[in-house]
């Protein structure tokens, strides 16, 4: 995944509730309805902790407003949630004692959600996967018997793919390096997938395929023309793969977020009882 800046998730605190609106428009549910798809848990199935929200100060060190946002997702769901005043270590002392069952942190390899009492851990790339898959799903009207290009076969475009395959969709795989491509149609095969394809180059892959997964962190490669009448594309994270005229042309038929979707699939995960 690429890594966020502020400029890219400052919006989120304020507008959960149109964001909301936005998915029901394109997919017929909401974001909580969504992760409930993608994770199997039933909202009154759900184990409420008080949720930790811890920000990392290691590596390229603290994004402003990431933590902030998390915690804005989380609440949204109906979590009692909050931000540690401490970073790092003293702020995972500080979410202890101040009782939060569930810790979310992240470094800028690793976003992670642990349930404390249960040890329950999801990983926001694998996570992302499966949010936007169920996205999906729900946005064509099921995705049985249907065939999905996956594009990138790194953790979102795994998490994916295992989704989509659940879902009854036939799922073709392309990553601009082979070994990942193919190692992600193997595991897919190790998982009883017997019927995904690796893809051998992109270009016809895009026109033959009018659902895609744009799950690689390459900018504008989706153009006007690889986009039929009624191409549906699921875009987790940042950048976008479409161009400007493919984001014109694609409208309604978009599911794209820098955090929400994943998040929330993250926090149903390991809240399951
Ligand atoms: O503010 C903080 O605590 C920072 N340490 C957070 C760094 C997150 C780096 N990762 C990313 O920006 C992307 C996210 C979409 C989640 C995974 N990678």
């Amino acid at each position: 995944m690429t890594r966020l800046t502020t400029e890219d998730i400052y919006h989120i605190t304020t507008s959960l509730n149109s964001y909301d609106l936005q998915l029901i428009a394109k997919t017929g549910h909401t974001l909580a309805q969504i992760a409930s798809h993608a994770t199997k848990v039933k909202e009154e199935d759900l184990v409420r902790l008080r949720v930790g929200i811890i920000p990392l100060t290691c590596g390229m060190g603290i994004i402003g407003r990431f933590s902030e946002s998390v915690q804005s997702i989380v609440s949204h769901l109906g979590f009692d949630a909050f931000v540690t005043e401490a970073p790092d270590a003293g702020g995972l002392a500080e979410a202890v004692q101040r009782k939060a069952g569930v810790v979310m942190m992240a470094d800028d390899d690793r976003f992670v959600a642990i349930n404390l009492k249960t040890g329950l851990v999801s990983d926001n790339g694998e996570a992302t996967g499966r949010g936007y898959a169920a996205g999906l799903d729900l946005m064509v009207g099921g995705l049985k018997g249907k065939e999905v290009l996956v594009v990138g076969a790194g953790p979102v475009g795994r998490g994916a793919a295992e989704a989509l395959a659940g879902f009854g969709a036939k799922v073709s795989i392309y990553d601009i390096d082979p070994k990942r491509k193919e190692a992600l149609v193997d595991y897919l095969l190790s998982r009883n997938i017997t019927d995904a394809v690796a893809e051998g180059r992109l270009e016809p892959a895009l026109y033959r395929h009018r659902i895609i997964i744009d799950a690689c962190p390459a900018a504008d490669y989706i153009d006007l023309e690889h986009l039929q009448g009624d191409s549906f594309i699921a875009a987790p994270g940042i950048p976008l793969g479409l161009t400007e005229e493919g984001l014109r042309a694609c409208g309604e038929r978009l599911l794209h977020d820098p955090l929400e979707i994943g998040v929330a699939t993250m926090i149903y995960d390991v809240s399951r009882f």
